[in-house]
């Protein structure tokens, strides 16, 4: 199967990070074709990235339709464009957040979840909700990292997102930690190693679930409100979604 593992920032090096933990755990039948869209953010770290990023999720979904895609992963903690997505193909999209919280779901009873920037947690917040994981989720904190810190300055932020989930170990009372960037995914070990808890990193759990759906013959289904858009014409520099 062909799996695309969709980093909707722009930057090389973090979407090289996402790819390799995709490979890392990809079932021996997997092609993984990471790919980040030509336009939008470097990095996701608010509302409006994550609106100009959705729409460059979009377009890496499109691309993917044409070069015959079995499923795809978005792989940014806010889920950007995830609906969007799934009404344009019928394959399976995971999102790295849901993805998360389901897995942690499984495997205790509280989780919390530990993402980059504080101005980012309510963006968790309201997936949570969305996804119906508020209640096994006990807090959402931040580790106070720039994004593209993960990138630039990987030894101070695996230092402060291991403080903070020791942090949520001692204060929430959790039994697992999920970590809230698709730039994280390959600290998952470390961090776990650190904190003496299970921690869950989206990346890794989506290309898991995106193999199942496929493997189970499971489509996005087209009965309702995640039908293809209906055609019709976009005006200006959306004139190429225009059918
Ligand atoms: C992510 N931003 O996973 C989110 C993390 C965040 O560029 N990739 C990003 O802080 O919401």
């Amino acid at each position: 199967m062909k799996l695309r593992v969709i980093n909707p920032n722009t930057t090389q090096a973090m979407t090289d990070t996402i790819g390799q933990a995709a490979r890392r755990v990809a079932g021996p039948g997997t092609l993984i074709v990471a790919s980040q869209p030509a336009s939008g953010p470097v990095s996701i770290e608010s509302h409006f990235d994550e609106a100009v990023a959705a729409i460059g999720v979009a377009e890496e979904v499109l691309a993917g339709e044409r070069e015959g895609t079995d499923a795809y992963v978005i792989a940014c903690f806010g889920d950007p464009g995830l609906w969007s997505a799934r009404e344009l193909t019928r394959a399976p999209v995971i999102g790295i957040a849901e993805a998360a919280f389901h897995m942690a779901a499984l495997i205790a009873t509280r989780f919390s979840v530990v993402t980059t920037l504080g101005r980012t947690c309510v963006i968790a917040e309201h997936l949570l909700a969305q996804y119906g994981f508020e209640h096994q989720c006990r807090r959402v904190r931040a580790a106070e990292i720039p994004v593209l810190d993960l990138e630039h300055d990987p030894d101070a932020s695996l230092r402060k997102i291991i403080e903070e989930s020791l942090r949520a170990k001692e204060e929430d009372g959790v039994g697992a930690i999920v970590l809230g960037c698709g730039g994280m995914a390959d600290l998952t070990e470390e961090i776990s190693r650190a904190v003496g808890l299970p921690v869950v990193e989206g990346v890794t759990a989506a290309v898991k679930l995106a193999e199942s759906l496929v493997h189970l013959g499971l489509h996005t289904s087209k009965h309702g409100d995640l039908d293809f858009p209906r055609p019709k014409a976009f005006a200006g520099r959306f004139s190429h979604f225009s059918a």
